[in-house]
């Protein structure tokens, strides 16, 4: 099976921070976790380099607008090998070929009889590069997210008919009840096609020049949001030279966005997909915001957290692990420096961490890292439907739940050292046997756990899992009974303590 994943395309008006982290790292938690079930996988991210916010940024900065895409997609790009992202191509919209495709693809817009000249009247928020209606607009004239005072724009633009495509849409969500994940998104998008459709602005004129140039009239280029949109398309196209993947991996299976941006996947993208005659995606699945002192972060607020200093004291997997944790996702969520200090300390360092080393020193020392062989485990009921339960979780976008109930086992392994007690069991040469059985238990629920968890801890799974001389992290590895690990070693902390928070 084929499955390809995506992120948004971030704007270069800035620096990334936070918030595209935390959209990335749940890309690459879906994209893992389909490579550990064996399916043929294209995780896509990249960056968005037109239009306004990104020529207005430059202006501010007196540089050129490819001077400072340039630079900042640089950083974009870094972001996510630092983030452990195992994307398989990194798309800018300024790249050529993707250039060319919204040409091609645009014109077949037109082709095909959607695309109409027109005037906007009406509400605009440059940071946005969103046209507004007036049941967006925040105190009568403001951008609810940006809270700015929005332009008024007049243009002669090129408008895709957005309108002709009410029924379908309709016809799409009722078919297709998971197009949008989770359900509470998928009802907000539902009731904004519900509300009416008007044709959208195609293209800016005179006022912004930064842009893919319109075929048809070369005055114009196209309005950001369609050249942006189809670089889910585009990337495929040229992300191997000499090889057009589109045949493999589109319809893509999720695209995974923030709420700011659901009406431009959920409503213009799939009708944007059906003027040019291409396939809607599986799923949309949206997110709610990493808030801090109860605001959005982002770039034009000034109010980042630096994921790169967390990454730097506490290791990538741990702010991989706090922020599909801490913050329900799909929901809303507050982030802060000391709610990452009490999972890191509480979740990671001691409910797994000391789970690992315990278990490995209980082995090491009553039983010289053998592990007793045999199949006499305890807990089968615990873990029994375990791995089909995350996987489906995962597959209905519900991360945070998922990895809830990996980490339900975790705790549940910690009890069971508790009632175990082998340290009694050793003194005991009556209970020899079940301290074996409670040791092979423990090593196989670790095991199981580890696997179950590399996706969203790919480094340390693969630390501890090489540890174990059980490498084998695929789905049917997932299975509590499956591994065979024959010798431990002492293990060093997996989430060594820290004193001072995180800066
Ligand atoms: O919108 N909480 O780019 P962008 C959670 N270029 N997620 C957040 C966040 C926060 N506080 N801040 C940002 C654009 N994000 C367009 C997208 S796609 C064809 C074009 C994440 O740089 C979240 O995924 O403003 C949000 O949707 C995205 O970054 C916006 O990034």
């Amino acid at each position: 099976m084929s499955f390809t994943v995506t992120t948004p395309i971030y704007y270069v008006n800035g620096a990334p921070h936070l918030g595209h982290a935390y959209t990335t790292i749940a890309a690459d938690v879906m994209a893992r976790h389909h490579r550990q079930r064996g399916d043929d996988v294209f995780f896509l991210t990249g960056t968005d380099e037109h239009g306004e916010p990104v020529a207005l940024a430059a202006e501010k900065l007196g540089v050129t607008p490819q001077a400072l895409a340039d630079e900042n997609a640089e950083r974009f790009k870094a972001l996510a090998p630092q983030l452990g992202a195992s994307n398989d191509f990194f798309i800018r919209t300024t790249d050529p070929e993707h250039k060319a495709g919204v040409q091609r693809l645009l014109q077949a817009v037109k082709d095909n009889g959607y695309v109409e000249l027109g005037r906007y009247e009406g509400w605009y928020c440059p940071r946005c590069a969103d046209f507004k209606t007036e049941n967006e607009v925040e105190d009568g004239s403001k951008c609810p997210v940006h809270h700015i005072e929005l332009t008024r724009e007049s243009e002669e633009n090129w408008f895709f008919k957005l309108s002709a495509f009410q029924a379908r849409l309709e016809a799409l969500y009722a078919e297709q009840p998971d197009f949008v994940l989770p359900p509470a998104r998928r009802n907000e998008a539902l009731a904004f096609i519900e509300g009416g459709l008007q044709d959208v602005s195609l293209s800016r004129g005179a006022k912004l020049q930064w842009g893919v140039q319109v075929p048809w009239d070369p005055a114009h280029v196209f309005y950001v949001w369609f050249d942006a949109l189809l670089n889910y398309y585009t990337a495929l196209e040229y992300a191997v030279p000499g090889e057009d993947l589109t045949q493999r991996f589109w319809p893509a299976d999720f695209h995974i966005v923030g709420k700011d941006i659901l009406k431009f996947h959920c409503v213009f993208w799939p009708a944007l997909l059906m003027a040019a005659g291409l396939p809607v995606p599986r799923h949309i699945l949206v997110h709610g915001y990493l808030l801090m002192d109860g605001e959005k972060m982002s770039k034009s607020l000034g109010n980042v957290l630096d994921p790169f200093a967390i990454i730097e004291r506490f290791g990538v997997d741990s702010l991989r692990f706090y922020v599909l944790r801490d913050v329900a996702f799909g929901g809303d969520g507050s982030v802060s420096p000391a709610a990452f200090e009490q999972r890191y300390e509480t979740e990671l360092a001691n409910d797994f961490g000391n789970l690992a080393s315990r278990v490995s020193a209980m082995v090491v020392k009553y039983r010289d890292g053998a592990v007793p062989a045999g199949d006499a485990l305890e807990l089968r009921e615990d873990f029994d439907g375990l791995a089909g339960e995350v996987a489906a979780r995962i597959d209905r976008g519900e991360l945070t739940q998922a990895l809830e109930a990996i980490w339900a086992r975790v705790r549940r392994l910690n009890r069971y050292v508790e009632e175990q007690a082998p340290w009694k069991l050793a003194k005991d040469p009556a209970r020899r046997e079940q301290l074996d059985v409670a040791l092979a238990t423990l090593v196989e629920g670790l095991r199981t756990v580890t696997v179950l968890l590399a996706a969203y801890l790919p480094a340390t799974a693969a630390r501890l899992l090489a540890a174990l001389g059980a490498p084998d992290d695929s789905w049917a590895a997932a299975a509590f009974g499956a591994g065979a690990v024959t010798a431990v070693d002492r293990l060093a902390p997996l989430f060594p303590k820290h004193d001072a928070a995180p800066a």
